[in-house]
């Protein structure tokens, strides 16, 4: 058995929870997605410190099965946005079918990624799909898909929480990241968020988010 420690836990008031809770849904309420960001500088530390919010998502087994490759560097970014593109422009213009185009058009996108180049980070999240121990044999990684799938939430929670926007991107199919990012052959890109802060202009799609009746049942 592994050792086992004590659960550190701060009993809060009843009247903090509800408060808390009432905060935080009314925060993440105002989250929304923008392909609009500012080339506005953001601190590498601050992009460190969404990753470790990322970091503590729970997951198989405990496997952590993700790298977070934060790209700053602006001749990088622009390579994943030529790839990118690349890509897209195959998408939008073969591979897409007619109800998928349908379904993206109230969304307002197309193939030209130019948030991949004005964001001051793109984040990838490379997902682990098997682990390998110290010399180099396979380990299987359990439930990777959940567990990046938090991951992903926290990060974007925390990038919320610190002012910033960012965009959940995913190009398909995404081979070209692994490549460019030299990651080895267990890790899958995941999902592409470009982090900053949204342009002057940025604009939003007029959505609306299903009411809570829509989405839970008590029973
Ligand atoms: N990967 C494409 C298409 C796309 C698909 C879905 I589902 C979206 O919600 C948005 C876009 C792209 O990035 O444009």
């Amino acid at each position: 058995m592994p050792p086992f420690v004590p659960l550190v836990h701060q009993r809060l008031t009843a009247a903090d929870s509800a408060r808390r809770g009432t905060e935080f849904a009314a925060h993440m309420d105002t989250r929304r997605t923008t392909r609009h960001f500012s080339t506005e500088p953001v601190p590498q530390s601050w992009i460190e410190q969404a990753i470790r919010a990322a970091g503590t998502a729970p997951s198989g087994a405990h496997q952590q099965p993700w790298t977070f490759v934060a790209v700053g560097d602006p001749t990088l970014k622009q390579q994943l946005r030529d790839a990118a593109e690349e890509e897209e422009r195959r998408f939008y213009a073969e591979r897409i079918t007619d109800e998928w185009r349908a379904a993206l058009e109230p969304l307002g996108t197309d193939a030209i990624k130019t948030h991949l180049t004005d964001a001051p980070w793109v984040v990838v999240l490379f997902r682990h799909s098997y682990g390998l121990d110290a010399g180099g044999d396979r380990r299987t990684f359990y439930y990777t898909q959940e567990s990046c799938g938090i991951a992903a939430g926290l990060f974007i929670t925390a990038v919320h929480t610190m002012g910033l926007v960012t965009l959940t991107h995913t190009p398909s199919p995404m081979g070209f990241l692994g490549e460019l990012l030299e990651r080895p052959p267990n890790e899958k890109a995941f999902l592409v968020m470009p982090v900053g802060y949204p342009a002057a202009d940025a604009q939003v799609p007029a959505l609306t988010r299903k009411p809570l009746e829509e989405i839970a049942i008590f029973r």
